[in-house]
């Protein structure tokens, strides 16, 4: 019912654009529509399940390629590196710091697919593996190795693998050598990580070495003092598991202590916890706060500890974060980075890509708006650089370009998908699939990608993409009768490990349980949705991700013909010393237009009370966000008597003539434009013509006057800052932006000069009255060539033969040092011959003794 009315839709809107088209005009209106409805048709439009089989084969078909390489060139090492074509071999390769600690020389990547290979129904490999890990896989190496990696690739590898194999063999048709192997394995590498917990609070040292533990002097580890609140706060799964499956109740005691510690430690004010904690006092080492990195999986794991053990404790402590989180850090679609102490406080101005988990997480909650709208700027951001690279801005531009095949994003779309049915979470799954196989894919497996915006590889294949990726995309595109198993008896665990949720029911629960318990009075039934349901929330409402979407679709700017700000509306105060809102902002540099009722549609009515506007927001200014760096620019005086020495440092601007295209930049000669801040039209215009213009910040946006001055015939604009005693030296450069609106009209070359440069220039103005400048980036104002180069000359030192000096065998000029009595002597014939004459010149003339012509003298040749 809903896909048809979909497609309906869709195709009803293409169709009519193009019925409708009789002239050219119009055609070509088709020909634009139909390209943009066509895009946006095709991310709506229901998937037919022989296109869902297609891509499902592709997976498969990537899958093979991404494992088989592994499995050629790199098994039993840890890792693949598919550039080289070899297995990454800890203490074999650079060090790459802690990134190596997730390397055992326990075959990281094959424990990591155990699991992944019977979701995609390859369940002969999955016995091949079994029985590789079974006789290769030693877990008592002399290393030192995260606890946190370790535990959730390798033990929830083990778990998910030893839970796959137990099924396969009670359904009779496989596996039947299989006696638990894998669990005895899991349980000798629970005991190797249990050293860790050694500490008086009960949170785990973050390394651990597999053979000696923490504190033996052999271990090379146990100096550490910090943890991350997710490394010690991401065992429960595991560890519970472990316990229930080996009836050991030691590990599920270890992970809940830690769980303790952690929510005793939250921020009382703001119910946060801090991405870094001492584990032996439990203080706070850093206390930014959000739900990425560092952070990221404890909360899953509250959720999901409550989800497999069935215990309330868990759920309460998520909602309490949960809360806090919605109230400080989620500020749809943006997730900030606040300051524990101080939440209102947004610490950072860029978001890491770990952080896309967290929309997967809201669907557990069942809290589908925020989801919806943070997971549709992930997309945005993924259309805009293919990739999300490790961090990105607020304003959603590249911080870290690295993109190391993370699966968050796919994590996200897969829970969206099962929970809304939506198909465009579909389309956005097809997007993941072909930017994999179009960018990161390499003869011998996928690669990450060092920079998103260079698409440069990486030699890397990391465990997780194999354990993850491969999961969240096939299940994406299958139906239940193309599974081994029933998926809605499992929890993924946060290395997407399956845990059977019997594990509650069907096992004891731990005796040791002492995690006290906390009664939160919860105003409204927040967990109406909790679930972990693989059934369809919104049967009946088609397009109810789709209304939440439509307000985001163009926050990067892809897929518009201009780039508007986002229209918001505020409501501005009249300020505390009488100053019109209007002017008050206008002098901070912010532009607001007040918006006519066309715009606004049937809520936009403007505010009729004093103070109150309906405004467009822009700033005037902008510094460059973090990858781009803002380029300096100069206005170099030329004119006598300044001749080039007088360099004035500016600041670019985003729109007008790139000067940094101009081999030789805009010269001309300077003219104060009236009025001088060419807000309107230009009295001197005759003046003006063919001149550079200074005009005074302030009063309107620097598009307005650069289109004022271009009427006018200036060449060029120098914009002065009227904000007194600001200067280069001690304000970063910015760089001037347009004004929202398309600014491709404005062609003349424009700079900014801080009030103290530009007072430079006007003093030289009303000096000279003729005052020529260069407009031009830094780097090529005139003069810098020189005063940069250095001449160097290489000399080369060798002994004279015998009798090779004296017979002027060598023709030209030539230098030689020649040892002598332990002295080096420096021998020059050009300058030996200059100096004999200048020496019978000075004789003839009978003037000074000669002198003895060193080193520094000689004139260069
Ligand atoms: C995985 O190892 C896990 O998902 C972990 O919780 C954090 N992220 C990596 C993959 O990005």
């Amino acid at each position: 019912m809903m896909q048809s009315y979909m497609r309906t839709t869709g195709n009803k809107q293409c169709w009519e654009s193009g019925s409708a088209s009789t002239t050219g005009m119009m055609w070509k209106t088709l020909l634009v529509v139909s390209l943009f409805c066509w895009g946006k048709c095709q991310e709506s439009q229901n998937m037919t399940p022989e296109e869902k089989g297609a891509i499902r084969d592709q997976i498969v078909e990537m899958f093979d390629h991404a494992y088989g390489s592994y499995m050629k060139y790199a098994y039993p090492a840890d890792e693949l590196m598919p550039l080289s074509c070899r297995g990454r071999v800890r203490g074999q390769e650079p060090n790459r710091g802690d990134i190596d600690d997730s390397l055992g020389k326990f075959s990281l990547t094959l424990i990591d697919t155990l699991d992944t290979l019977v979701v995609l129904n390859k369940l002969d490999e999955f016995e091949e593996a079994v029985k590789k890990a079974v006789s290769d896989v030693r877990l008592d190496n002399d290393v030192v190795v995260s606890v946190f990696e370790t535990n959730i690739r390798v033990l929830g590898g083990l778990l998910g693998g030893h839970v796959m194999a137990d099924l396969l063999r009670q359904r009779g048709e496989r596996m039947q050598w299989y006696r638990d192997e894998l669990l005895h394995m899991a349980k000798e590498l629970g005991h190797r990580l249990l050293p860790a917990f050694n500490t008086t609070s009960g949170l785990p040292y973050p390394k651990v070495n597999l053979r000696y533990g923490v504190l033996n002097p052999l271990s090379r580890t146990g100096t550490e003092s910090d943890t991350c609140t997710a490394c010690a706060g991401t065992m429960i799964l595991e560890f519970a598991a472990l316990s229930r499956l080996s009836g050991n109740s030691v590990f599920e005691e270890h992970a809940r202590k830690a769980l303790d510690v952690l929510w005793e430690r939250r921020q009382r004010g703001s119910d946060l916890v801090g991405t870094v904690i001492n584990i032996h006092n439990g203080e706070w080492v850093r206390r930014d706060s959000g739900v990425g990195a560092g952070i990221d999986s404890y909360y899953e794991y509250l959720m999901k500890a409550y989800i497999l053990l069935g215990d309330n404790v868990f759920l309460d402590r998520f909602n309490v974060h949960y809360s806090a989180i919605m109230k400080y850090i989620s500020q749809p679609p943006l997730l900030l980075n606040v300051h524990m102490h101080n939440p209102t406080v947004s610490v950072r101005s860029w978001m890491d890509s770990l952080l896309a988990f967290f929309p997967g997480l809201q669907v557990l909650r069942g809290d589908l708006k925020p989801a919806i709208e943070t997971h549709e700027m992930l997309y945005q951001v993924t259309k805009q650089h293919k990739f999300l690279p490790e961090a990105f801005t607020t304003e959603f531009r590249v911080h870290w370009g690295q993109h190391l095949l993370r699966p968050e994003f796919a994590e996200s779309t897969y829970y969206l998908y099962k929970a809304t049915g939506d198909p465009y979470y579909l389309r956005v799954g097809q997007s993941i699939v072909e930017k994999l196989n179009a960018y990161a894919r390499v003869p011998c497996g996928f690669a990450a990608v060092q920079d998103v915006r260079t698409g440069t590889h990486e030699d890397r294949m990391d465990s997780f993409f194999l354990a993850e990726m491969f999961k969240y995309l096939y299940l994406m595109f299958s139906e239940k009768s193309h599974l081994p198993i029933d998926m809605d008896g499992y929890i993924f665990t946060t290395e997407a490990h399956l845990l059977p949720i019997s594990l509650s029911t069907t096992q004891p629960p731990c005796p040791g349980n002492n995690t006290e318990t906390v009664r939160i009075s919860q105003e409204e039934d927040l967990f109406t949705h909790s679930c972990p349901s693989t059934e369809t929330l919104f049967p009946n409402n088609p397009s109810f991700a789709k209304t939440i979407r439509d307000g985001y679709k163009y926050l990067t700017g892809v897929g518009r013909a201009f780039h508007p700000l986002p229209i918001r509306e505020i409501e501005l105060p009249l300020h505390d010393n009488g100053m019109e809102p209007v002017e008050f902002f206008k002098s901070m540099g912010i532009s607001l237009t007040p918006l006519n009722e066309a715009n606004m549609g049937d809520t936009g009515r403007l505010k009729e009370h004093k103070g109150v506007y309906r405004v467009k927001l822009v700033a005037e200014l902008s510094q460059a966000p973090e990858e781009e760096v803002v380029v300096p620019h100069v206005v170099q005086l030329i004119s006598p008597p300044f001749l080039g020495r007088t360099v004035l440092t500016a600041g670019p601007a985003k729109f007008g003539m790139d000067l940094t295209k101009q081999e030789h930049g805009v010269k001309g000669s300077i003219v104060k434009a009236s009025p001088y801040t060419a807000c309107g039209p230009i009295d001197n215009a005759a003046g003006l013509k063919g001149h550079i213009a200074l005009a005074l910040r302030g009063d309107c946006m620097f598009a307005a006057k650069a289109r004022w001055l271009q009427k006018a015939g200036a060449i060029g604009a120098i914009f002065i800052d009227h904000r007194e005693g600001s200067n280069s030296e001690e304000t970063p450069l910015f760089q001037m932006v347009g004004d929202g609106d398309s600014t491709e009209d404005i062609t003349l070359p424009l700079v900014f000069l801080f009030s103290r440069e530009g007072a430079v220039l006007t003093a030289a103005l009303e000096k000279h009255h003729n005052v020529d400048v260069l407009l031009l980036p830094k780097e090529r104002q005139l003069g810098r060539d020189k005063m940069e180069k250095h001449v160097s000359m290489n000399l080369k030192l060798r002994l004279a033969e015998e009798g090779e000096t004296e017979g002027g065998a060598a023709s030209g000029r030539t230098l030689e040092f020649v040892l002598e009595n332990d002295e080096v002597l420096l021998k020059d014939e050009g300058v030996e011959e200059l100096r004999e004459k200048q020496q019978s010149e000075q004789q003839q003339s009978c003037t000074e003794d000669s002198d003895r012509t060193q080193p520094s003298q000689i004139p260069d040749s």
